[in-house]
């Protein structure tokens, strides 16, 4: 495997504490200044001025805002600037209803794109590097933020876009791209789909994953079906897309971009700040966005952070790997559950593949959750025995990591569907789901 060399793309990565407190502070008073600008943002901070912000302290003075204000405010009311200054409008599609969009100056894609630049350089990405983006080249934030930070890094790059994966995995081996990017369900699909093409190893060296929660079981998984060195990236369309956090070459936590996004982890109950290590919901205030700036976003991801120094240099506080999002998380029979606590007790077991699906009822007045597990090929028997303890060891190890006693239905290889995007891990049919 290829470990990538410690580079750091932009001094402003590693400045000290102090200085990243005075910049934060005059940035976010400009960013005030730029939000009072939107309407729903002048009602909402009640005649608060960017003066009166003394100190990072001060930002909890500040509302929170929500995806629910971004669909009051559809199409495009959080804008800030004059539609004719746009330079580019993406949108995240989420599961129902309409997009939210999210619009860009040509200043905040200069930005973005160094932003991308900065986590691609972290991750092992050099000019002369060829890279594959299977991420989608439309609306959705990861196709074209990471092709321009990939471009502003001098790197060559093949726009597969999504989809089609036998197109993509002959693209991979006969262009022999160094890096692949794309969501990381859609790496392992394309790590099968490789094999089932006979193809033993892809030339790629370094895969940058993100856009959706993975585990560092399924992290192993990938590096070790498709042998290149994997880092995660995270990001969201409400705060710029790709290029908010990225793991440097060391992989103990994704390093914020601080300079341009001040980060609070919160309890979502009581609102109050957690202490740093501990679980709370990722909230992002952006800094220099001109053309839709945010103030204290709700993610509803739930993640942690830690501040302790890195030995990569970089001064950003780290978050750790999403553990879920707290709308994702699952009521069962009154136990809290979160889907990665599914996979990670699933990629405990050898003979499970890494794709399943979680599948939640209500029959009568109790919560029924079935997990349908793919087996591995090889692994595919007709003796029953060998299947009653392979179930049997499926259920136990969800039992000892999600607290639930769930039903394990084993399914033929390659019967689930494979997503080329986002995955869905999770179908809910209960009509009244707890709160
Ligand atoms: O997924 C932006 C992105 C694209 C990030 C490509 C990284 C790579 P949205 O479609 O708005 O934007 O979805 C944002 O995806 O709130 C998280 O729940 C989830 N997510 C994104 N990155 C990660 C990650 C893009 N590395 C939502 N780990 C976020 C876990 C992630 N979850």
């Amino acid at each position: 495997m290829n470990i990538p060399k410690n580079m750091i793309w932009d001094k402003d990565e590693t400045i000290s504490r102090d200085q990243l407190t005075e910049l934060q502070l005059s940035r976010l008073r400009e960013s005030l200044k730029q939000a009072l600008k939107v309407p729903y943002y002048k009602k909402a901070l009640a005649g608060l001025a960017p003066e009166d912000i003394k100190s990072l302290d001060d930002l909890r003075k500040l509302p929170f805002t929500t995806k629910a204000d971004l669909r009051e405010n559809y199409p495009l009311g959080m804008l800030a600037v004059n539609k004719s200054e746009i330079s580019r409008i993406h949108g995240s599609s989420g599961t129902t209803g309409k997009p939210t969009f999210v619009a860009y100056t040509e200043k905040d894609v200069q930005n973005w794109s160094n932003l991308c630049a900065r986590f691609l350089t972290a991750g092992g990405l050099r000019k002369d590097h060829l890279a594959h983006i299977a991420f989608g080249l439309g609306l959705f934030t990861g196709g074209f933020g990471l092709h321009f930070g990939i471009n502003r890094i001098g790197a060559g790059i093949v726009p597969a876009s999504a989809g089609n994966t036998a197109r993509q995995v002959i693209l991979l081996n006969d262009l022999a791209a160094d890096a692949l990017i794309c969501t990381p369900s859609y790496a392992l699909n394309i790590a099968e789909i490789a094999r089932e093409n006979g193809i033993e190893k892809l030339p790629l060296k370094f895969g940058f994953f993100g856009g959706e929660m993975w585990t560092d079981d399924m992290r192993d998984k990938i590096e070790s079906e498709l042998g290149l060195f994997a880092t995660n990236n995270y990001g969201l369309s409400e705060i710029i897309g790709p290029g908010v956090s990225g793991d440097c070459c060391y992989r103990c936590g994704m390093h914020v971009q601080e300079d341009h996004f001040i980060v609070e982890c919160i309890d979502p109950d009581t609102l109050e700040p957690v202490k740093p290590g501990e679980r709370g919901e990722l909230v992002f205030t952006s800094l220099t966005k001109e053309a839709m700036p945010i103030i204290r976003y709700r993610t509803r991801d739930i993640s942690s952070l830690d501040y302790s120094p890195c030995d990569c240099g970089r001064t950003g506080v780290r978050m750790g790997r999403v553990y879920g999002r707290s709308d994702d998380m699952l009521i069962i029979r009154g136990v809290n559950v979160f889907p990665s606590q599914i996979e990670e007790a699933l990629l405990q077991i050898e003979k499970a593949a890494p794709h399943y699906l979680i599948i939640i009822d209500r029959p009568g007045n109790m919560d029924k959750v079935t997990v349908k597990v793919e087996l591995r090929p090889e692994d595919f028997s007709d003796k029953m025995t060998e299947m009653i303890h392979l179930k049997n060891e499926i259920h136990a190890a969800i039992q000892r990591i999600a607290q639930i006693g769930v039903n394990v239905e084993l399914v033929a290889p390659y019967s689930l569907e494979r997503s080329s995007g986002k995955a869905v891990r999770v179908i809910d049919n209960r009509v009244n789901k707890p709160e």
